[in-house]
């Protein structure tokens, strides 16, 4: 088991790795979580040697850290496209570059701005990186508040264990007001499948499995940081 500290070290490699890609005058997607945060970090410290960007940001804690590093915000009533999203994963697939998302919360945003983007960098220490989606995954899906309980009735329907976040004594809510279902799965080994399923059930806003949307990984590791691209780029 790696210390947090060791992680964190290379998150930060992946981070700065992906940031250091950034040009003057990019639109760009700025992730969420503990590995977006250190991208956001880097790409302020560039900004103050002059670099000039603007963020959409994927959740309100990412807007208020980047207020707070004066990185520029923009939204989606100013700009429609993205050029470059750097943003964390939970999970990563070797073989597809499926990720997994969302147990930070932000996964309807995160996959909003992944959406818009012309390229997606997932940053991520080398923990995350995994050959299959098996052995107990943890599949975060964000459901409407009203009437959840018929809907993680419906989600167990899938062969899952689904278990509504918490946050104390209260349901966790997201950014948009909802609640996530964090479901538990043996195995995904047709992510496309289940997400057609997922997004069947009545009340399923949006999943954590972003699927073909991954431009590259960049993955930081103790022998240095390693980027990994889909088969044909
Ligand atoms: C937030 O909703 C998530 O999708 C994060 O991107 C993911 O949880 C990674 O977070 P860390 O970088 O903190 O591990």
């Amino acid at each position: 088991m790696m210390a947090g500290s060791d992680r964190d070290t290379l998150k930060r490699a992946a981070a700065e790795h992906a940031v250091a890609e950034v040009v003057d005058g990019m639109v760009l997607g700025l992730g969420s979580g503990s590995t977006a945060a250190f991208a956001i970090a880097a790409l302020a410290a560039r900004v103050a040697t002059g670099l000039r960007v603007v963020g959409i940001p994927t959740s309100e804690h990412s807007a208020a850290l980047a207020r707070r590093l004066g990185v520029r915000l923009s939204s989606f009533a100013e700009q429609r496209r993205i050029d470059l999203t750097i943003d964390g994963a939970d999970r990563v697939e070797r073989r597809t570059l499926t990720l997994i998302k969302g147990l930070g919360g932000a996964l309807l945003r995160e996959k909003i701005v992944a959406s818009a983007s012309d390229r997606m960098t997932v940053i991520i220490d080398e923990t995350k990186l995994v050959e299959r989606l098996d052995g107990r995954v943890e599949l975060p899906v964000e459901i409407v508040a009203f009437g959840w309980e018929t809907v993680v009735d419906r989600l167990a329907a899938l062969r899952c264990e689904p278990r509504l976040r918490r946050s104390g004594d209260a349901p966790f809510t997201t950014d948009g007001g909802n609640y996530i279902a964090d479901c538990v799965f043996d195995a995904i080994p047709d992510p496309a499948g289940l997400e057609a399923r997922l997004s069947g059930v009545v009340g399923v806003v949006e999943t954590g499995l972003f699927i073909g949307m991954a431009s590259q990984i960049v993955i930081g590791r103790r022998t240095g940081v390693e980027v990994i691209e889909p088969c044909g780029a």
